[in-house]
C-alpha cells in the first residue's frame, strides 16, 4: 500500500522527482518500496514526465532495507513486491540522485535504474554481509553485469563503503557533482531523457565473463576471516550464479541463497549486533537536552604504552594533544615508541607519510602539568596503583582550567577513591581503553557516585570523535569488562590444574571463533605483567587464589613470546605457538603438588565452564546496576576480548543455550565446586521466569 508521506511526487520541468522521506536513513520500510512504485506509475502515466529522479529527502539516499523488519518477518522476497524490477522495466528513463549514503537494498534500488548520478560525499556499498545476509534484491546479479564479477566480489564479500569517486571510476555511477544533487540530477534526467534503448543492467551480460578460478580463490581468500559462517560463501555462490545463469534465473538463485541466511542464528546475531553497538551509546539517566562539548584539545599523562596510544587517538582525529611525563628520558622514549607505531602503519602502506607528520606534529611533549592546564580534557595512563593515580590528579585539580574533564584510564581501580582527592568529583570518570589504545575500539567510560550526567554525556561523544565504540557502566573493580572477563581467566587456571593442557584450551576457543586462544594471547601481551599483579595482590590479600602453575613458568623466565617460551616454545622470528613438553611436565608436577588427578576435559566442558562463569559473573554486575544492559556486555565482549561478532556476544551465545540450561549447570558446578559458582540472583530469576538474557536490564 502505497504511503504519500514516506514517498511522494513532483514534476519539476518535464522530470518526475521521486522523494523518499523516510528518516533516519530512508530505510526501505513497509511502505517505502510501495510508495516508490506507486509514484513510479504515476510518473510513467504523466505525459508531463519524460524522464525520473528518485532521491532521498535529509541525509541520505536509502540505507537499505530496515533490518528491524528481519525479525518481523516483514522482509519478504522480492522486496517490495518487484519495486526494483518495476524500476527496472520502466519505459522512462529513471536516474538516481544519490547523497549521503547508498548501502544494501538502497544500492540495488540504484542499480534498477538507468543512471545513477552522485555527490562527492557519498558512499555506496553492498554491507549485507556484514549482519549475515546477501544483497537478496538483485543486488549480486546487477553489480557484476554492471562492473564485472571481480570487483562486484570485492564489494559484496566485504560489505565496504565505496566512495563517490571510486565507485565512479568503478563504473556504478555516471557522475559526481559537488553541490546542488537535485538541479544536477534533473538536468541529467533532461539530458538523457530521449535517449534509446534505455540502459538496463538487468539485460547486460557483457561484462560478466569470471577468469578462472576467481571463485575458488575468493573462497581461499576468506576462509579464515570467514570460519564458521555461511553468508561470505553465500555471497560467493550467488555472484557465480550471475555468471552461470540467465538474469532471471540468477535471481531466483539470489533469492534461494538469501532465504538459507535470513533465518540463521549467524544472521540474527549481526542484527542484534548492529543495533546492540547502537543502543550502547545511550546512558542511561542523561536526560535528553544534555550538551555534549566538542573537545578541542587533550592532554595525557604518562607516556608508556597505553598513554602514547591514547595521544595517538587524539592526533589521528585531528585533536592537539599534549603528553606528560615524569622526566625527559621518559619522555624521549614515549614520543620514539609513537613515532615507531606510526612509521609501522606507513610502512605497511595504511598511512601516507605526510599524513604521519601531520599527525604527529599534534603530539605536544612536555615535563610540566602547567603546560596542560587549557585543554578540555586530561586521561591519567601511569600504572596501576591507586597512591601514584591520586597524586596525578591532585596535581590536575591544581592546573587544569574550570570545566576540564578529569579521566583516569585504569582498568579496575575504583574511580570515586581517585575522585575524592580532587574538588571537583563530578568531572572526574574513567576512560577505559584497550590496548593497543590506537587500535582497538572500545572505550569503557566509567561512571563514579559524583560523575555528572554531562561528564558522563561529554565523554562518551569524545569517545565517538576519536572513532571509539563508547559503552557506559559504573564503578567496581575491574568495573564492566575486566570484571566479567576474570573468572573466565581463573577458569581456564583451574582447568588447567585440573587436566586440560593450553593447547587443547586453544583449540577450543579458536575453533568457536576466537581469532586466537586465550593462553597464547597471555604469550603474546606478556606474562610478567600478571606475574607482578599477582605478587601485589597475594601481599595484600592473604585468602588470593594463587596461579601456581604461571608463576613457575615466570620463575623460570619464560615471559611469552619475547622470551621464546612461555605457555608455548617459539622459534627464533617466528610467533607460531608450539607446545612445549616442559610446559606440560610443570603443569603435570603442580596438579601432582595440589593432589589433583589429572582427567580427560571434554571441549565442551572448556568452552562452557570458561563462558559460563563469566556470565554468571556478568549477571551479577547487572543485578548491581553496574552494567546497563545485558547487550552492553555483548559490545564489550565483542571489541574487548575477541568474541566472534557472528555469535552476538557473551549474552546473546548464551540465549541460544538457553537461561536455564546455563542455570542449571552453574547450579551443578556450584554443589561440586563451591562459592566460585555461586548463581547469581538475576540468572535464578531469569531462569524461573523463562526470560532471555539479551533483554536483562540494569537491577
Ligand atoms: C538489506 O538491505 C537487504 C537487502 O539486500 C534485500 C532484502 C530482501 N534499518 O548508524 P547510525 C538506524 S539489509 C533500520 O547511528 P550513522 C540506526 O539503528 C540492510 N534502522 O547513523 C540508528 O537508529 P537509532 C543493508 C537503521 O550516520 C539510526 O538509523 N544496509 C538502518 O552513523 C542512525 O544510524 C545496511 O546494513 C537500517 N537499514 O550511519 C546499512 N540503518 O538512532 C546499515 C540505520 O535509533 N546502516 N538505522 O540508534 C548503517 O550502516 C549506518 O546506519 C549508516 C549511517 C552508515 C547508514
Amino acid at each position: 500500500m502505497s504511503q504519500p508521506n514516506l514517498v511522494s511526487l513532483a514534476v519539476q520541468d518535464g522530470v518526475g522527482v521521486i522523494t523518499v522521506n523516510n528518516p533516519p536513513v530512508n530505510a526501505l520500510s513497509a511502505g517505502v518500496p510501495e510508495g516508490i512504485a506507486a509514484c513510479l506509475a504515476t510518473a510513467v502515466a504523466d505525459p508531463a514526465v519524460q524522464a525520473i529522479v528518485l532521491i532521498g529527502a535529509g541525509r541520505s539516499f536509502i540505507a537499505g532495507a530496515d533490518i528491524r523488519e528481519f525479525d518481523k518477518g516483514r522482509v519478504t522476497m522480492p522486496i517490495g513486491d518487484g519495486f526494483i524490477d518495476k524500476l527496472d522495466a520502466s519505459p522512462k528513463p529513471v536516474i538516481a540522485a544519490i547523497h549521503g549514503y547508498a548501502l544494501g537494498g538502497g544500492l540495488e534500488t540504484a542499480l534498477g535504474c538507468n543512471y545513477r548520478i552522485a555527490l562527492r560525499s557519498a558512499k555506496l556499498g553492498l554491507p549485507e554481509v556484514l549482519i549475515g545476509l546477501l544483497p537478496g534484491a538483485g543486488g549480486t546479479q546487477r553489480l557484476p553485469r554492471l562492473i564485472g564479477p571481480k570487483a562486484a566480489l570485492d564489494l559484496i564479500t566485504t560489505g565496504r563503503h565505496v566512495p563517490a569517486d571510486e565507485a565512479k571510476s568503478l563504473g556504478i555511477v555516471d557522475e559526481v557533482v559537488d553541490t546542488d544533487l537535485l538541479s544536477a540530477a534533473i538536468a541529467f534526467a533532461q539530458r538523457v531523457a530521449a535517449l534509446r534503448p534505455l540502459p538496463q543492467i538487468s539485460a547486460n551480460s557483457s561484462k560478466l565473463t569470471a577468469e578462472p578460478g576467481l571463485f575458488e580463490a575468493t573462497r581461499k581468500a576468506i576462509a579464515r576471516k570467514a570460519r564458521n559462517q555461511k553468508a561470505p560463501y553465500n555471497c560467493i555462490a550467488a555472484v557465480e550464479a550471475a555468471c552461470t545463469l540467465p538474469f532471471a534465473q540468477g535471481l531466483a538463485r539470489e533469492g534461494e541463497l538469501f532465504r538459507e541466511l535470513e533465518t540463521s542464528d549467524e544472521s540474527r546475531a549481526l542484527r542484534y549486533v548492529f543495533f546492540a553497538e547502537r543502543e550502547a551509546a545511550h546512558v542511561p539517566g542523561i536526560p535528553a537536552n544534555t550538551k555534549a562539548p566538542v573537545i578541542q584539545s587533550a592532554a595525557v599523562v604518562g607516556a608508556g604504552t597505553m598513554g602514547g596510544g591514547i595521544a595517538m587517538c587524539f592526533a589521528d582525529a585531528a585533536i592537539p594533544v599534549k603528553i606528560l611525563e615524569a622526566n625527559q628520558e621518559a619522555l624521549d622514549r614515549g614520543m620514539a615508541r609513537i613515532r615507531a607505531n606510526y612509521e609501522t602503519s606507513v610502512k605497511r602502506g595504511s598511512l601516507a607519510q605526510d599524513e604521519m607528520e601531520r599527525r604527529f606534529a599534534r603530539i605536544t611533549p612536555v615535563l610540566d602539568y602547567a603546560d596542560l592546564a587549557t585543554a578540555d580534557v586530561a586521561i591519567e595512563a601511569i600504572f596501576e596503583e591507586m597512591a601514584p593515580k591520586q597524586a596525578v590528579f591532585r596535581q590536575l585539580d591544581a592546573v587544569m582550567k574550570p570545566g576540564a574533564l578529569l579521566l583516569s584510564n585504569t582498568s579496575a581501580l575504583n574511580i570515586d577513591e581517585i575522585a575524592s582527592v580532587t574538588k571537583r568529583p563530578d568531572v572526574v570518570a574513567g576512560a577505559h581503553f584497550f590496548s593497543p589504545a590506537n587500535v582497538m575500539k572500545l572505550l569503557e567510560v566509567v561512571k563514579g557516585a559524583a560523575t555528572s550526567a554531562a561528564t558522563m554525556n561529554t565523554v562518551m561523544a569524545m569517545g565517538r570523535a576519536i572513532g571509539k565504540l563508547s559503552v557506559g557502566c559504573g564503578n567496581c573493580d575491574g568495573f564492566l569488562a575486566n570484571r566479567s572477563r576474570a573468572p573466565f581467566g581463573m577458569e581456564m587456571v583451574i582447568l588447567l590444574e585440573e587436566g586440560a593442557l593450553p593447547h587443547q584450551i586453544d583449540k577450543v576457543m579458536v575453533e568457536f571463533g576466537y581469532p586466537m586462544g586465550p593462553v597464547a594471547v597471555g604469550d603474546l601481551a606478556g606474562l610478567d605483567i600478571g606475574w607482578a599483579a599477582r605478587k601485589r595482590r597475594a601481599a595484600a590479600d592473604p585468602n588470593y587464589r594463587k596461579q601456581p602453575i604461571a608463576d613457575r613458568l615466570c620463575e623460570l623466565g619464560r615471559f611469552g613470546q619475547k622470551t621464546g617460551a612461555g605457555w608455548y616454545r617459539y622459534e627464533k622470528g617466528d610467533r607460531t605457538p608450539h607446545p612445549d613438553p616442559e610446559v606440560t611436565a610443570i603443569i603435570e608436577q603442580v596438579s601432582a603438588e595440589m593432589g589433583i588427578t589429572r582427567r580427560e576435559i571434554s571441549d565442551e566442558e572448556i568452552l562452557h565452564r570458561l563462558l559460563f562463569a563469566s556470565i554468571n559473573e556478568a549477571c551479577k554486575i547487572l543485578e548491581e546496576g553496574i552494567a546497563y544492559r545485558a547487550s552492553d556486555v555483548d559490545v564489550m565482549w565483542l571489541h574487548g576480548f575477541g568474541f566472534p561478532r557472528y555469535r552476538g556476544g557473551l549474552m546473546f551465545w548464551a540465549d541460544q543455550i538457553g537461561v536455564k540450561s546455563v542455570y542449571e549447570q552453574i547450579q551443578r558446578w556450584h554443589q561440586l565446586y563451591g562459592a566460585r559458582w555461586a548463581p547469581s540472583a538475576l540468572l535464578r530469576q531469569l531462569a524461573e521466569r523463562g526470560a532471555a538474557f539479551k533483554d536483562a536490564k540494569a537491577g
